[in-house]
């Protein structure tokens, strides 16, 4: 058979085979009566690992940020985002749209907040201004090329957005990586947030899933919301089942995909036509610029695809490529091949 290298997102990850068995054994319930003891103990267990007093299972990550957003804002608010933020660029207007609420966007370097500058946004109550009452961050930053938020960054991010009387939603889609980058607990990560949104589809290889956490009496406000959505399941718990094995089993072995991303980033750097920040490579994506007297990205991704490698072209001259549980150190070498094969031709 020949080989495909699919770098296009840790999205497009394989359930592990114990997830399968747990799935078919799952035992289940109707969980919008909250009797679906599997969806029960995904929820406590992720509420427990963020640190948080409850979970609510959703079916994405944008659906866990669209009702944290729903939960934490009235209609007419604004809410503070990073400029360059997946809740921001690529939830479809949801925040709007659902919420009525205005986005405000503040420009990170790589996506990485500075508090000052959330300070500066900050403004005093005015009848021209819209109440502002939330501020987003997203760890690791997507489009930041998977950047890290520190412990102590996010502390001081909370604390300027909590003595302004804004609440923090933390996009924590893959906020296991972060803590693996850290080498701290995810709990850490999230502790000054007052919600967090972190995906069990994404790195973590389960099929399908999302999990919101905060405290119990906003959860039940979330689970509200959830409902409204549609997002109220039945038997979701052969769902839950991978997620469990996905929160116990997937999470240290994330500094695999992050070796592997170095490796990828650091063999890239070297082919002339590519420019790449390597700085910016401190967990599973890696993301870089093509130079237009070569060619744009989606011939790019076109030929490469061609050559077995997958890439995500997410510019005119920009080319995303995400490491994760399917992509061994090897398929990472049989891509660079491919790389170099197209700069020699
Ligand atoms: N990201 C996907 C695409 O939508 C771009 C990807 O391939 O990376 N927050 C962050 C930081 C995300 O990267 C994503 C998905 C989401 C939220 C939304 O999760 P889903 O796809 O489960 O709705």
């Amino acid at each position: 058979m020949e080989r495909v290298v699919d770098l296009r997102s840790d999205t497009v990850t394989r359930p592990t085979p114990e997830m399968r068995r747990a799935m078919a054994e799952a035992e289940v319930g109707d969980d919008v009566y909250r009797e679906d003891p599997t969806v029960r103990r995904l929820e406590e267990l992720a509420a427990e690992k963020l640190g948080k007093e409850a979970g609510l299972f959703v079916t994405s990550g944008t659906m866990g940020n669209q009702v944290a957003v729903l939960t934490h804002t009235g209609r007419g608010d604004e809410v503070l985002v990073e400029s360059s933020s997946h809740i921001f660029l690529f939830e479809a207007g949801g925040i709007a749209l659902l919420s009525g609420a205005q986005p405000r966007p503040i420009p990170g370097r790589h996506g990485i907040l500075d508090p000052e500058e959330v300070r500066r946004a900050l403004r005093p109550p005015n009848i021209h201004y819209p109440p502002t009452s939330l501020l987003c961050v997203e760890n690791t930053h997507n489009r930041g090329g998977g950047t890290v938020t520190t412990v102590q960054r996010m502390r001081e991010l909370a604390s300027v957005a909590h003595q302004a009387g804004l609440a923090v939603h933390l996009d924590g889609a893959r906020i296991f990586n972060a803590a693996v980058a850290l080498g701290v607990e995810a709990a850490e990560l999230a502790g000054p947030a007052d919600s967090v949104m972190f995906c069990l589809s994404k790195g973590l290889a389960a099929p399908v899933g999302s999990v919101l956490v905060g405290d119990r009496e906003w959860i039940e406000r979330a689970r509200k919301w959830r409902k409204v959505l549609g997002g109220g399941l039945r038997q979701a718990g052969v769902l839950a089942a991978a997620g469990i094995v996905a929160l116990e089993k997937m999470v240290d072995r994330l500094a695999e995909d992050h070796a592997n991303a170095r490796l990828l980033a650091e063999g890239l750097v070297e082919i002339p036509g590519i420019s790449l920040d390597l700085d910016t490579v401190q967990t599973n994506i890696v993301i870089f610029d093509l130079d237009p007297s070569w060619m744009d990205a989606s011939t790019f991704a076109g030929r490469l695809a061609e050559l077995g490698v997958k890439c995500g072209a997410i510019g005119p001259q920009q080319i995303r490529m995400v490491t994760h549980k399917d992509v061994s150190r090897e398929d990472v070498q049989y891509a660079l091949g491919a790389v170099r094969r197209l700069a020699r031709e």
